[in-house]
């Protein structure tokens, strides 16, 4: 079927068959001991949390259902046949994977597609008359979780159950319209408030029903060749390039397991059975912190800052000696180390090889040439400062100076196009938390005394 949801439900009765012989099957097996250093140290190696759509190696980084990332490019459909234009694939096509586990044709990609873009067409009038009532500096990721939420008002979810009209059985597909309808809003939820922050509220581009997902995001900062407002002045083989950027960090930000923040988030308000829109505004709450979403951010920042104290972005020795003070000083190395990660992230490595495909784009920018010599020296530094368990880069260390570079300078809005990705993976995980009917998270805390007492 051409209809997402029509191949969702074939799926799930199959799921529901083995989720309920694995409970009787194997529901006293051990999956591995909780030891006190996870209890009081964020959980680390704690596996304990049911997630379907991504997994996290420490040595390979993050596959989604199974397919690496390049995998991912190989695979998924892009919007051009032409191979040779290095397009990335639509994130729409990553999302489908998600959901299904099934590589989608183009016909289904751009059916969704299409979908999207009937249903993101206009934000629900209450959302959009809140958010432009908001004073004009709040934080971004503050404006976007206000505006998440208050679509809740339009949750199908929450009607139906409020008034006891669906059963357990039929949850997921309220659920899923909610996500589909939360998806859809967010090109224009972004560009609300990019608009809001960057032009005083002024639109900056337009919404085209009949372009994808994140094109729709990009025509909304005004990135596109074809918007009236092209603020940063781009060429338009700037314009396209930067389209490309966006397929591919909207492709690739979408999901790294149930672990970080803002997924598990989401997860822990959903399983409460709260709509979608309240979940994933939870989730965007997360994702605002500097140890997660905003590091991006932060890597702006500190890139221009050594610039400014380093005379040129090649000089190793100055680079080596500005991230020995920094750590002196007990900073963390924005951009460098992970949670679970203990390789270079290969979503770096995607971002640094578009920077590498275009030479006579980056060349001259030193902030970016910064941010590829830093890779190399950083870790030598970190590995002999000795106290992170990966001091290699995250994905955060290239992503944020990508659109500074391509104009978008208001760095704590970063974060807002990261939310736009991260909706995808945390979002199929809670359609499935429905369809499997899993039950509220519950777990059990421990005190000092219980746990002197071990
Ligand atoms: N620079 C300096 N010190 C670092 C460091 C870094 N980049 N990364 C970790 N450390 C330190 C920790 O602060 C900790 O010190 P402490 O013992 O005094 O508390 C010690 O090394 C051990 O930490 P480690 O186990 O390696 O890392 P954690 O799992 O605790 O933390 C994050 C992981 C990502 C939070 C950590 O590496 C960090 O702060 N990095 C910089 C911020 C960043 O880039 N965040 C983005 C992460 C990611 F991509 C995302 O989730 O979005």
């Amino acid at each position: 079927s051409l209809e997402l949801k029509t191949v969702l439900k074939e799926l799930i009765p199959r799921r529901r068959q083995e989720i309920l012989e694995l409970r009787e099957r194997c529901g006293n097996i051990k999956v591995g001991n909780i030891t006190v250093g996870s209890v009081i140290g964020g959980m680390r190696d704690n596996k304990s949390m049911f997630w379907q759509s991504s997994s996290l190696d420490p040595y390979e980084g993050i596959k989604f259902q199974g397919k690496t990332i390049q995998d991912c490019q190989n695979l998924l459909p892009r919007d051009s046949k032409d191979f040779k234009k290095k397009e990335s694939f639509l994130p729409e096509g990553m999302f489908w994977l998600l959901m299904t586990g099934q590589i989608p044709t183009r016909e289904q990609i751009f059916h969704l597609s299409k979908e999207l873009g009937v249903t993101g067409r206009k934000l629900p009038g209450y959302t959009d008359k809140l958010m432009s009532n908001l004073p004009f500096d709040v934080h971004p990721m503050t404006q976007l979780a206000i505006g998440l939420a208050s679509m809740n008002t339009t949750s199908e979810f929450a009607r139906k159950y409020e008034k006891g009209q669906i059963g357990k059985d039929e949850y997921w597909e309220y659920v899923f319209d909610d996500v589909i309808n939360l998806i859809a809003a967010l090109p224009q939820l972004s560009g609300k408030i990019y608009s809001r922050i960057a032009a005083n509220g002024e639109p900056l581009g337009e919404f085209k029903e009949d372009r994808d997902w994140s094109y729709n995001i990009c025509s909304l900062l005004g990135m596109t060749s074809k918007c009236s407002c092209n603020l940063q002045n781009l060429t338009s083989k700037q314009s396209d390039d930067f389209v490309n950027l966006m397929k591919l960090y909207t492709g690739i930000h979408v999901d790294h397991e149930d672990g970080n923040v803002s997924a598990h988030a989401t997860h822990l308000v959903g399983s409460a059975l709260s709509d979608p829109y309240l979940s994933y505004s939870s989730g965007v709450m997360g994702l605002a912190g500097p140890l997660h979403g905003l590091a991006a951010q932060e890597v702006v920042r500190f890139l221009i800052e050594m610039n400014s104290y380093i005379s040129s972005p090649h000089n190793e020795s100055k680079i080596e000696k500005y991230v020995w003070n920094l750590l002196r000083s007990k900073r963390v190395v924005p951009g460098y180390g992970h949670a679970v990660l203990r390789k270079t992230d290969p979503r770096f490595i995607a971002l640094l090889d578009f920077v590498k495909a275009r030479p006579e784009e980056f060349s001259q920018d030193k902030n970016v040439v910064l941010m590829e010599k830093l890779s190399e020296i950083a870790p030598k530094v970190l590995k002999e400062h000795g106290k992170c368990k990966n001091p290699y880069p995250n994905v955060d260390s290239a992503s944020g100076i990508l659109f500074y570079h391509y104009g978008i300078k208001e760095l704590l809005f970063f974060t807002v196009i990261f939310a736009c990705s991260r909706s995808m993976g945390p979002l199929t995980q809670l359609v499935w938390d429905r369809a499997l009917g899993l039950p509220i998270e519950r777990p059990t805390s421990l005190n000092f005394n219980s746990l002197h007492s071990l």
